[in-house]
Order: structure tokens, then C-alpha cells, then sequence
């Protein structure tokens, strides 16, 4: 499968940031500022990992050739940061070639002057030409996204260890700084905060879109530490807690859900985006004392179970955007809007992390489900593609491969077939687009090992 989203991509669209499967042509798209080859960069660890030789070499060389970092226009400081730095830098720890590394540190140099604001906090829209920074024009009164700001730090720490520059650092520790000191909500971080003032702008709560990776960030940034990180480990553990007192609930069918909160009102829905959680939670119970290891094994467990529920409720066998638990609708979508899949990696994320943590068999079984409707609805004559309608079986296809999609879904899904030594999570986290960054393991640097 890997092999034929490369193979498209590179014949059709290579130097674009996404391969059109249906049109056979490329994407350009607004999100990278003028940066091309997201799915170059995206795919590349993934090609290396899965031994992928001849192919890994195309994209590297795509790299030193035709990789230009020179470019003016508007850029997610967020997405820039996650696949291309985050790519950039795990295939820089798995291959130990410069190129890999220097495009890294040059690219992170350009996303600086988005953190010129009164509190450090960064806007989320950056013009990699000119410096020039801004907030999203959807976000409310010029705000700030907590899963934007919140998703660098795992990226930024490797920034600075590499080139030696402190500055990376310090400004993911400043983030820190602000959300530790700010009110929070009953305990909650909502979604949307000033670079200004450094205080909330709206009362939005969500595990999902908005929210999701800054949670993801506070228990990967304590274990990349080698658990030295000790801050962020106290405010995942009581950001978990509040989430569990608030807005974790039981549909009347039996299944566990976590729900948004819109200024202490609950919209009982569930993102796609939302379901990653599962696997953190899992990720995070390995090193809770007894009963609360147990009692969050078990929130993993049945999150994960409530997703693949939503999997399993629809004709593709594959999930929608988002599901409901309102009365009547059990884990399906109710709205129009709501019903497509657009080739995204969360739920097959949390079957890899509950496989390697339980090796139960069900998770292996669910992950194949999962491969037998992508090949069944998604592949396409060029390529894969997202459908619009989880719902019926002859659903129309959306005419975009994802570069998320050879970053994280099949990466994950091959990682849940292979042995646990592969990418081993003893050694490596994984950012939130599933790059892999080493953990600091400081007793092997005492000893003398790099
Ligand atoms: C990816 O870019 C990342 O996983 C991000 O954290 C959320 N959205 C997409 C995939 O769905």
C-alpha cells in the first residue's frame, strides 16, 4: 500500500504537496506557505523504516535537489512544524544524514518571528518570507489555538539540542510558562487563547480538533525527558483528571465517550480527531500507580473500543468524521457533513499503542479490518483517496491522498504487524504526525553513548 501512494504520488504529483489520485495530478494547497513536497517529507521515514530502499532514495533526493526553503506566503506554523520539521528531524535520528538536519534547523530558524507577541505565545499563520505573523481569520478575537502553540514542543527541544541554539527551547518553555499560570476552567484548557493578554478568549473544551496534541505533547515531552520532565508530566496527569470528572460519559448503550464542553455545556460528540486519545491515555497509564494505571488501561481500552464502534457501524467499515451520542444515534454520524473519511490516522494510532501495550488480538484484527476497506473503498486507480460518505458502499471519492496518510496511517498499521523492537516505544515517541524523535535516555549518555 505504501509502495502504490509513493508510486503515484512520485509519478503524478512529486514536488507538489499532495497527490490528486482521481485527476492524476498534484496539490498545492495554502497550509505550507510555498513549501512543496509535504508528502515527500511526510513519507520519508515511513519509506526508510519499512525498508523501502530504492523509493527512500527518490524522496531523499528529492530533498537535496529540489527542496526550497526560500519561499514567500502564508504558513500553519502548526502543520509546517509537524510534518515538515517533525519529518525532517526523525529521519535525521534514523539515518544520521546531515542533509536531513540542516534543512531542519534552517526551516525552524524561519519559524521564529511567529513568537514576537506580547506573551511569547505564538500567532498561528506565518509568512516564512517575510517573518510577518498573524492569527487564523476563523479564530475568535485574534487568538491563538491550544493545539497549534501547544504541538511544538517535542519538535523545538530536538531544534535546539542540534544546533547547539538555546532558543528553541526557550520558547516552548515559555508556552510553558503562560499555561501553567493561567486559570483553568474547572481544571480544563479551553481551545482558544490571546497572545496578548495570555488569558482565554472563549470557554471551548475539546480532546478532538483544537485541543487534541497539546495533551499529546505534555506525556511525550515527560517521556522523551527520560521522565525528568516532571511539570509536564503534573499537568497532563491533572488536565486527564479534569477531563475525566468532565467530560468523559457513558452512551446509553454502554459505550465510553469523551465529550466537548462549550462553557460548562456538553455537546456529546466525538471527533475522529478525538480518538488518538485512546492511545495516549494508554501510553500515559504505563507509569500511573496501581489502581489509576488500571482504572486508565481501562478508559483506553474502551475509548478505542467506542472507535472502533464507529468503524464498525458503517458500511465501509471505515469511520466518519465525527460521531454523535445523542438519543437515538449510537457512535454514527447524524449530520451530512459529518459522514466522510478523509484517510485520517487516529483510530489505527490507538490500535498500534493498545496492541504493543495489551497484545491483545482484537486490536491486530480491528487494524485489518481497516486495511481491508481502505483497499476495498480508498485505492483508486492512482493512488488512495478519502470518501465523502462512510455510509454507503458506493461512495464518491474526495480526489485526495493525504500526506498524513504514508506519514501516520500506514506507518502505524505497518507498526501494529511487526514486532515491538521495530520503532520500539522505549526508545522513541512519536510527534502527533508520527515521526519518530528519540527519547533522551540519560543513563546511556553517562555511559558515553550518543
Ligand atoms: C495530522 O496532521 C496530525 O495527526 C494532527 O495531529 C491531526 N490531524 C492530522 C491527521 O488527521
Amino acid at each position: 500500500m505504501m509502495k502504490f501512494a509513493w508510486d503515484n504520488y512520485k509519478q503524478y504529483a512529486l514536488g507538489k504537496n499532495e497527490l490528486r489520485p482521481l485527476t492524476k495530478n498534484g496539490h498545492i494547497g495554502n497550509m505550507f506557505g510555498g513549501l512543496r513536497g509535504a508528502t515527500v517529507i511526510d513519507a520519508l521515514d515511513t519509506l526508510y523504516i519499512m525498508e523501502l530502499e530504492e523509493e527512500f532514495q527518490e524522496a531523499k533526493q528529492w530533498v537535496e535537489k529540489s527542496f526550497d526553503l526560500n519561499v514567500n506566503g502564508e504558513a500553519s506554523l502548526f502543520e509546517v512544524n509537524i510534518r515538515y520539521i517533525g519529518g525532517l528531524l526523525a529521519t535525521y535520528y534514523l539515518t544520521g544524514e546531515e542533509v536531513f538536519k540542516s534543512k531542519a534547523l534552517e526551516l525552524g530558524e524561519k519559524l521564529l518571528p511567529a513568537f514576537n507577541t506580547p506573551t511569547g505565545i505564538p500567532r498561528g499563520v506565518i509568512n516564512l518570507g517575510s517573518g510577518m505573523s498573524w492569527s487564523w481569520g476563523w479564530a475568535s478575537a485574534g487568538s491563538s489555538i491550544l493545539a497549534e502553540f501547544g504541538t511544538l514542543h517535542l519538535e523545538f527541544l530536538h531544534l535546539s539540542e542540534l544546533s547547539g541554539n538555546p532558543v528553541f527551547a526557550e520558547k516552548v518553555r515559555n508556552i510553558r510558562r503562560v499555561l501553567s499560570r493561567v486559570e483553568k476552567p474547572q481544571g480544563l484548557y479551553p481551545n482558544f487563547l490571546s497572545p496578548v493578554t495570555g488569558s482565554w478568549v472563549q470557554h471551548h473544551v475539546s480532546i478532538g480538533g483544537l485541543g487534541d496534541s497539546f495533551y499529546e505533547y505534555l506525556i511525550k515531552s515527560w517521556l522523551m525527558s527520560d521522565k525528568k520532565d516532571s511539570e509536564a508530566k503534573k499537568m497532563y496527569d491533572d488536565a486527564l483528571e479534569a477531563i475525566e470528572k468532565h467530560l468523559v460519559k457513558k452512551s446509553a448503550g454502554g459505550l465510553t465517550y469523551i465529550a466537548e464542553w462549550r462553557g460548562g455545556i456538553l455537546d456529546h460528540k466525538m471527533g475522529h480527531l478525538a480518538c488518538f486519545s485512546g492511545g495516549m491515555i494508554a501510553l500515559g497509564a504505563q507509569h500511573s500507580p496501581g489502581d489509576r494505571r488500571q482504572r486508565h488501561m481501562e478508559l483506553a481500552a474502551e475509548i478505542t473500543s467506542t472507535c472502533h464502534e464507529s468503524y464498525a457501524r458503517s458500511d465501509t467499515k471505515l469511520g466518519p468524521e465525527a460521531f454523535r451520542f445523542d438519543a437515538g444515534s449510537e457512535a454514527t454520524a447524524t449530520r451530512l457533513s459529518e459522514r466522510y473519511y478523509i484517510l485520517r490516522p487516529e483510530v489505527v494510532e490507538s490500535y498500534m499503542y493498545l496492541w504493543r501495550l495489551t497484545h491483545q488480538p482484537k486490536y491486530r484484527h480491528w487494524g485489518w479490518e481497516v486495511v481491508q476497506a481502505l483497499e476495498k473503498y480508498c485505492r483508486v486507480e492512482a493512488g488512495f483517496s478519502g470518501i465523502r460518505d462512510v455510509y454507503t458502499t458506493t461512495p464518491t471519492h474526495d480526489n485526495m491522498q493525504q500526506s498524513f496518510f504514508l506519514a501516520e496511517t500506514l506507518k502505524y498499521l505497518y507498526l501494529l504487524f511487526c514486532e515491538d523492537d521495530v520503532l520500539s516505544l522505549e526508545d522513541w515517541v512519536f510527534n502527533t504526525e508520527a515521526h519518530p524523535l528519540p527519547i533522551n535516555h540519560t543513563d546511556l549518555k553517562a555511559a558515553g553513548q550518543p
